[in-house]
């Protein structure tokens, strides 16, 4: 079938775009619509439409198709083929038109959309940047700053918001190819201009050098150590500075510099890798999904109430139990604060947020979820305290309920053991604010039906979440592998490193936030509570933890007592290292004998990250993860690793597994074989020389 058809409705051609599922600009899309041009020129028409069929305009380039050899046309020789057109062709736009896509619709002379339609130049997130003309046509239709806005953000923007920017022309209701061809028919009768976006001068009223030097310091801080958005705004100078044709060569130069970077394969790796992570290998795609209609939440602290609020925000009922009138108000109070302040930062309006808080229900009787298609138990992180509420879900919840536990470490399979139903149990990890952070990792018990998982894929959609599905083991995927990079992070200080050493190395990395501030954020009772209830064989070397607690035995929790492995200013937050901290790790050096030696950048940034790259490959030998890229998900989504590096297992390949390997035998005769015994799996790789992609893909 071909992916492009071309037909005359009276004085019109129309070229009809069928490229399902997002009508990417394939090569076989790119000469259709270039055999159609061609056509149309011969034919009768005095005027074109170029319009798609499915569920969008063209969204983007194929991506798929980035690596490998091009193939003529190129999305620009196309571009200039439409733009060179003697008849004015208009671009009829519903969906998402974005990167080159939205370039397609500014090489055409008009452009009609649905009110409905969006349109956006999301490059920016793969690394890359518009490299069809798109950094030389905005600017001279919207003006420069609305133009860096909108490359620099990659996030789209509405018709109306195009409009006002003159990125389109006119907003169209009802049926939108018999509104582009009335729209074709008043530009026949207007005299049919070829009106070229190339041919208007960028408007550079108050746009100085100081203006692109102050946007470039912003754009350094917004993307800490990411090229594209720097080059985006070289591309926009360049429109102002030299001819549309110069211009584009500098856009040519500075997108293969893109293309060609190891930030934007990780970031097209990132793009696949979440897409690919709803996929679960061997699960029969007909597997029935159930609805999901009415939710329990049995616990309304800040983990329960912020699940609460993810079903909400998508019109999802809710009850909210817990164990007495005052708890449940202050759990109800939680996520009134919650909502306060996302109303004061202008995401939602006050009504809007009223009218997703009486969607909630409270309650203190089990009873009341006796209805509910999933309740999703956030209690005390305690199993025999989880087993105790699974038992008595199973008593008062319909058959066929979900029963889902959002436990972070415990065994989701002895939590199903406690019920008479363990294929409807499953464990939907949420991550702290529950209510911002994308990730879920989805936990399947040894006895959850298809159907249960194949539900909680499908629900992790609806409530914009990125899911990733783990086995059951301690700590799941991200919190199994976040033990081995913070007991790495511990043992640096213990061993010479400070703090600030150790959070400067990682944040230069690109992670959000460095171990030890995370530590502070979360508090260090947290780790603490969580330490005391493993088993000694499970704590390991004692050691390992003494300075976390005898920081937390000193009463410094961290941000919220002002005071942790860093001293907080009381309003602005601002951390400062700390002499005190200083003291109380050569005071444990002492006690346990360590003899303390400052350690490189390298050394610290080796032993926190292969220590989580090691622990990743034991993940996926034991089958907890389906593949590579599902840690990777994990790890940018609810970790703050840096997407521009791929994740922890695309960054491996990057660093090259034969060093990783290599380094870790060195740590191990350093540091003790303890901790540093290569996954089976890494040494298998090496001693194969593949690369941990190709034994994914093998
Ligand atoms: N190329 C190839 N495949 C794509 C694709 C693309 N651009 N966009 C989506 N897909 C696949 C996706 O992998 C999935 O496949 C299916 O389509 C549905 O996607 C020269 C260089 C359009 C908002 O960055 O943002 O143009 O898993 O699950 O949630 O300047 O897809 O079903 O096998 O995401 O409804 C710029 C990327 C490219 C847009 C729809 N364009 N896509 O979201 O569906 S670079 C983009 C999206 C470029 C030019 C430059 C979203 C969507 P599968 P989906 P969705």
């Amino acid at each position: 079938m071909s992916v492009v058809s071309y037909q005359l409705e009276g004085e019109i051609g129309v070229i009809r775009v069928n490229n399902p599922p997002v009508n990417a600009l394939s090569h076989a899309l790119r000469s259709g619509i270039q055999e159609a041009v061609i056509q149309a020129k011969l034919d009768s028409s005095l005027a074109i439409v170029l319009i798609c069929s499915g569920r969008t305009f063209i969204a983007g380039a194929d991506i798929s198709e980035f690596g490998k050899k091009p193939q003529s046309p190129s999305l620009s020789e196309l571009l200039a083929i439409i733009e060179a057109s003697k008849k004015p062709i208009i671009a009829a736009i519903h969906g998402t038109a974005l990167g080159g896509g939205l370039e397609t619709a500014l090489a055409c002379h008009y452009r009609c959309a649905l009110a409905s339609a969006e349109v956006g130049l999301p490059e920016v997130k793969l690394g890359l940047l518009p490299g069809a003309g798109g950094t030389q046509r905005v600017p001279r239709l919207t003006g420069v700053k609305a133009a860096l806005d909108l490359m620099t953000s990659g996030a789209p923007i509405s018709a109306t918001k195009a409009l006002s920017v003159n990125l389109i022309d006119k907003i169209v209701e009802g049926d939108l190819l018999s509104q582009a061809i009335a729209y074709g028919k008043e530009i026949i009768a207007q005299g049919a201009k070829i009106k070229k976006v190339r041919d208007i001068k960028v408007d550079d009223v108050g746009i100085s050098d100081e203006f692109f030097r102050e946007y470039s310091q912003q754009l350094s801080k917004r993307y800490r150590g990411q090229k594209a958005p720097q080059r985006i705004l070289k591309c926009v100078e360049a429109a102002l500075s030299q001819t549309f044709e110069q211009g584009l060569k500098t856009e040519r130069k500075l997108f293969v510099e893109c293309m060609e970077s190891s930030q934007s394969a990780a970031l097209r790796h990132m793009f696949f890798a979440q897409r690919m992570a709803a996929k679960i290998d061997g699960l029969p795609k007909d597997t029935p999904i159930k609805d999901i209609k009415k939710v329990g939440i049995i616990g309304g602290g800040t983990m329960g109430g912020g699940i609460a609020m993810n079903f909400v925000n998508v019109g999802i009922p809710v009850t909210l139990l817990e164990i007495n009138a005052e708890a449940l108000q202050r759990g109800q109070d939680i996520i009134a604060k919650n909502y306060a302040r996302t109303v004061n930062k202008g995401k939602l309006t006050a009504e809007q947020a009223s009218a997703r808080q009486n969607l909630i229900t409270g309650t203190t009787h089990y009873d009341e979820l006796a209805e509910m298609d999933l309740v999703i138990e956030a209690v005390f992180e305690n199993l025999d305290i989880k087993k105790q509420v699974f038992r008595k879900l199973d008593q008062v919840c319909k058959q066929g309920a979900i029963l889902a536990t959002n436990t972070s470490y415990q065994d989701v399979n002895d939590i199903a053991k406690a019920t008479s139903r363990p294929q409807d149990v499953i464990g939907l990890h949420f991550f702290s604010p529950a209510n911002v952070m994308k990730l879920l990792e989805i936990v399947r018990g040894d006895n959850t039906s298809d159907q249960t998982l194949a539900t909680c894929m499908a629900m992790a959609k609806i409530i914009k979440k990125v899911p990733v599905m783990s086995g059951v083991c301690y700590g799941f995927i991200g919190n199994r592998m976040l033990r081995q990079y913070g007991r790495e992070a511990q043992l640096c200080l213990l061993q010479g490193a400070s703090p600030d050493d150790i959070d400067s190395v990682m944040q230069n990395f690109g992670m959000a936030m460095g171990p030890l501030a995370v530590g502070d954020l979360a508090g260090l009772d947290i780790g603490f509570k969580a330490r005391e209830a493993l088993t000694a064989e499970q704590k390991g070397d004692v050691k390992t933890y003494c300075i976390a607690d005898a920081l937390y035995k000193m009463g410094r929790l961290g941000q919220k007592t002002g005071a942790g492995y860093y001293r907080y200013d009381p309003q602005t937050r601002q951390r400062f290292s700390d002499p005190i901290v200083e003291q109380v790790i050569e005071e444990q050096a002492e006690k346990y004998s360590v003899e303390r030696h400052g350690l490189t950048e390298h050394t610290i940034l080796a032993r926190l990250t292969f220590a989580l790259i090691n622990e990743g490959f034991k993940i996926l030998e034991e089958g907890i993860a389906q593949r590579p890229s599902d840690i990777d998900v994990v790890y940018v989504n609810g970790y703050g690793f840096p997407a521009h590096r791929g994740g922890p297992m695309f960054y491996a390949d990057t660093i090259g597994l034969e060093k990783i390997y290599k380094t870790i035998g060195e740590f191990a005769s350093t540091y003790g074989e303890e901790y540093w015994q290569p996954a089976a799996l890494l040494k298998q790789l090496v001693e194969e020389g593949k690369t941990l992609t190709q034994w994914a893909n093998s």
